[in-house]
């Protein structure tokens, strides 16, 4: 050993007993249930796995704006046209808690928005389906949502706390964005021709089997579940929430007087719970992997949104440099602050603002 090598190994040596130590700890933390903060230490793999899961549940809200606008102009009643707008609005809203959220963990909305745009990041799979009818915006609402409540409420008390109190404001959000849709269709059901009948059934069936494959893979399939289920990001699994999920949806279904297009869904009194069809894990993959029937134009509106937004960046950089010439100097102490950091292009770091 060369005496460089020997003065560095009881330096390197303290560094991993510390960060033994700083493990061990944030092990207890994660035990004893306590919410961890962006300034606590974190394992470097727990604070990836957040920005994943964050960075993918913020691209599906905004990508899931997308099947939904396309209805906007077409809604039926200005009532309607207002409760879209609102809910449309809202995904918008939760999409940019949720960048916030991820951006906590040291990776920049900048970053995100270049992997969504590259086609390199994930996004629910639900949302590369088309809304053929007017019924397809009322059947999001009750099952999308719905499935997307059942997923988010233990996220509510998901370990990481920046994460868990965004989903507060969101599960709120997303309980009037599926009653609106059960009341949508119920509308129809009750009191619309046999035709709009029809068109709910049609939307119904054609929603079921994605709503489910919202859930994830099966837990025996799912690489990530068992640490995320150690670290309490997951509180509940994929399997256990699609059968809530399931359970819950059958009574609703009873009450608008729709079917569920399963011939195996049934009631099992021995599991207390009911029985399904088997789901056709092929599509799920597909449509992941990019060859979705919309995955195309999904990922093509969002790189003609962000060209087109362009000089929306332009003129607010701009402005925020002005501001930042007309403003008396002052010492530095900090970073300067000002909405400029998120407007730069994907990718490019942020000095440009500065
Ligand atoms: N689509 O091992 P797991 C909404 C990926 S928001 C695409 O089980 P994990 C609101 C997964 O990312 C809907 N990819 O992974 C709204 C992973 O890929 P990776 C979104 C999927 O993370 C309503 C791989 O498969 N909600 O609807 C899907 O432990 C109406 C292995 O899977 C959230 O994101 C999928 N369905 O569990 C907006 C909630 N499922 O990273 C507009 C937060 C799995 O290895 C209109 N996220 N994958 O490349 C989660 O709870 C979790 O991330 C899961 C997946 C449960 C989605």
């Amino acid at each position: 050993m060369t005496t460089q090598a020997m003065d560095l190994a009881p330096k390197e040596e303290h560094a991993a007993l510390e960060e033994a130590d700083l493990q061990q700890r944030f092990d207890a933390r994660i035990d004893a249930g306590d919410f961890i903060e962006a300034k606590d230490w974190m394992p470097e793999h727990y604070r990836k796995t957040l920005v994943r899961q964050i960075s993918q549940h913020a691209h599906s809200e905004i990508v899931g704006m997308l099947p939904e606008g396309h209805w906007i102009t077409r809604a039926p009643t200005l009532k309607r046209k207002a409760i879209l707008l609102a809910k449309v609005q809202d995904e918008g809203g939760h999409g940019l808690y949720l960048y916030a959220a991820a951006e906590t963990l040291g990776t920049s909305r900048d970053q995100m928005t270049a992997a969504l745009l590259s086609g390199q990041a994930k996004y629910s799979s639900i949302f590369n389906y088309p809304t053929l009818s007017w019924a397809d915006v009322g059947t999001i609402g009750w099952l999308v949502d719905g499935a997307a409540i059942m997923n988010q409420v233990p996220l509510t008390r998901c370990s990481y706390a920046p994460y868990a109190r965004a989903m507060v404001r969101v599960c709120r959000e997303e309980s009037f964005h599926q009653r609106q849709g059960f009341e949508s269709l119920l509308t129809m059901m009750q009191q619309g021709t046999a035709a709009q009948r029809e068109m709910v059934q049609d939307a119904v069936n054609r929603w079921w089997w994605p709503s489910l494959m919202m859930f994830g893979p099966p837990d025996a399939e799912s690489p990530h579940s068992a640490q995320s289920m150690r670290w309490g990001i997951k509180r509940i699994s994929n399997d256990a929430l699609r059968q809530k999920f399931i359970d819950a949806c059958v009574e609703q279904a009873a009450v608008l007087g729709v079917s569920l297009p399963d011939p195996a869904l049934k009631w099992n009194a021995e599991r207390g719970a009911h029985d399904f069809g088997a789901i056709d894990w092929s599509e799920f993959q597909r449509v992941v992997a990019g060859d979705g029937p919309c995955n195309r134009e999904r990922l093509a509106a969002r790189n003609t949104a962000w060209e087109d937004g362009a000089w929306v960046r332009d003129a607010a950089m701009a402005h925020a440099r002005k501001r930042e010439n007309l403003a008396p100097k002052m010492p530095a102490t900090s970073p300067p602050r000002g909405g400029a950091s998120d407007l730069g292009r994907p990718g490019v770091e942020r000095q440009e603002a500065a």
